[in-house]
């Protein structure tokens, strides 16, 4: 049978990124186009009927009932729909996961932003399923294209609503997170340019409200968490400011609102070790086993929580390294220098959570990242709440691009050039084990110099 995409390199095996169905391409539906068609038993009466072709026009797009030609495609199982680039590039899901408030929706949108906005590393990343992503545009466009006096706030995840798709599969109603899906490739500068195809990936995120993470969070009609069990990395965000003796070391060093009364008090060590639970069912993981894909601790809000270093801010040129040929590359062994400067300060004053991270995953890296780089303020509404708005002119992200370059680094070889370092050690030589914390300011241009952690 022909399809659309049977000019095209198709991969063997789909995963459909809202049910995670593994499924071969040529099992694939299309979605209807002619307005008679209306009606799905399993997307539901008001989506357009999901079909399995047996006509093509010469363009190869499928022809529905009543002979209009068909462009869009849907998963077989749970009927919602599959962009394109899934047909020809190779998944890759990263789980985004923390406790409500950590910080995850500022999170992704800067990680996203950051990643498109530059072609750093000769990586183009780009919007692979604007339907999908239309949430996180909104987002960017609200935090980076709005007037730069507006004061703005990404509005609370919720638990349902716009951010998930119910389906029925069978008789039974169930709630899919809703995917965003990003193409990640190899520009025209990266060194394995040849290797385009091999290293290029659609990454697969998903924004969950932090309540999905907290014991209890899903059922079987709603396994929004399903993809935790799936990811090649986990990025779990951990938030120094509802930790209450963060907020004590940090009392006169920060002006953040969220280290005093405005600031949520969740407990997050709970939250990765129950996420730690949930991998281990799915994946069938013994207790005794350790985790072995890349945990990446994520330690949000740095500039709340700077004044305990000396680094009041994470500049790129501390992870990313131009040579003066013009060429870049990840500084790998100076992110994995501050990693253990971050495990340093969190096991002084969080000692739960390094303790859950290192229990679960044999190979975990701590990496800060500021989403918004400034102080949220205060600002009281005309119907007397309090809301914590940013000034969308003084959003200036730290980092927050470089947990998932590292990421990327880790799991698809080839794909992140690396930084050649004046040290002996790089990370491909490095073991997983627990590495031993260089010397601080050894003299060593690929390491940053000035970071330590200060007094507290
Ligand atoms: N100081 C500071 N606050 C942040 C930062 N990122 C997010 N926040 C604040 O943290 C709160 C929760 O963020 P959000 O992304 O909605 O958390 P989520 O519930 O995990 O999605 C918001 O009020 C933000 O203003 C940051 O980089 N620095
Ligand atoms: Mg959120
Ligand atoms: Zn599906």
């Amino acid at each position: 049978m022909a399809t659309s995409t049977s000019a095209l390199p198709l991969r063997s095996e789909l995963t459909c990124p809202h049910c995670w169905h593994r499924f071969p391409p040529e099992n694939i539906c299309w979605i209807a186009e002619h307005s008679d068609l209306q009606g799905d038993p399993v997307t539901g009466p008001e989506s357009a009927l999901r079909f399995i072709p047996t006509q093509f026009n010469v363009d190869c797009n499928a022809i529905d009932a009543r002979g209009e030609a068909c462009k869009k495609l849907a998963c077989p199982k749970c009927h919602l729909g599959i962009c394109r680039s899934l047909l020809e590039l190779e998944p890759l899901f990263v789980s985004i996961l923390g406790a409500p408030s950590s910080g995850k929706s500022f999170y992704i949108t800067s990680m996203i932003h950051q990643l498109e906005s530059t072609l750093q590393l000769g990586i183009s990343v780009g919007d692979a399923d604007p339907d999908a992503n239309e949430k996180l545009t909104s987002y960017k466009e609200l935090l980076f294209r709005s007037d730069t006096d507006s004061w703005v706030k990404l509005e609370k995840t919720q638990t349902e609503g716009d951010l998930y798709e119910a389906v029925m599969i069978g008789d039974r109603p169930v709630r899919y997170p809703k995917p965003f899906v990003y193409s990640v490739q190899p520009t025209r500068d990266h060194p394995q340019v040849g290797k385009a195809k091999k290293l290029s990936r659609a990454l697969c995120l998903y924004d969950n409200a932090g309540e999905h993470f907290l014991p209890g969070g899903v059922s079987s009609t709603a396994p929004v968490t399903q993809h935790l069990g799936l990811s090649s990395a986990l990025l779990f965000l951990f938030d120094p400011t509802q930790e209450p003796e963060f907020r004590a070391a940090c009392r006169g060093r920060t002006s953040d609102p969220q280290m005093g009364e405005y600031g949520k008090k969740f407990q997050q060590d709970l939250v990765l070790s129950d996420a730690a639970r949930r991998i281990r069912d799915q994946t069938k993981l013994s207790e005794t086993q350790m985790y072995d894909k890349p945990l990446i601790v994520v330690v949000t809000k740095y500039d709340a929580w700077a004044g305990l270093t000396s680094q009041k801010r994470l500049d790129d040129e501390l992870a990313i390294r131009t040579s003066p040929s013009g060429s870049t590359g990840l500084r790998v062994s100076a992110i994995e220098k501050v990693s253990e400067q971050i495990r340093g300060i969190l096991a002084k004053h969080a000692s739960g959570v390094v303790a859950a991270a290192e229990r679960f995953a044999s190979d975990v890296t701590y990496i800060p990242v500021s989403s918004i780089g400034c102080t949220p303020k205060v600002v009281s509404s005309a119907d007397g709440h309090d809301d914590l708005l940013v000034r969308a002119g003084d959003i200036h992200p730290m980092w927050a691009q470089v947990p998932m370059l590292y990421a990327l680094h880790k799991t698809v070889d080839g794909l992140v050039p690396v930084a050649k370092s004046s040290s002996r050690k790089n990370s491909k030589s490095q073991s997983p084990e627990r590495r031993k914390s260089p010397p601080l300011n050894k003299a060593d241009d690929a390491e940053p110099r000035e970071w330590k952690e200060t007094g507290s």
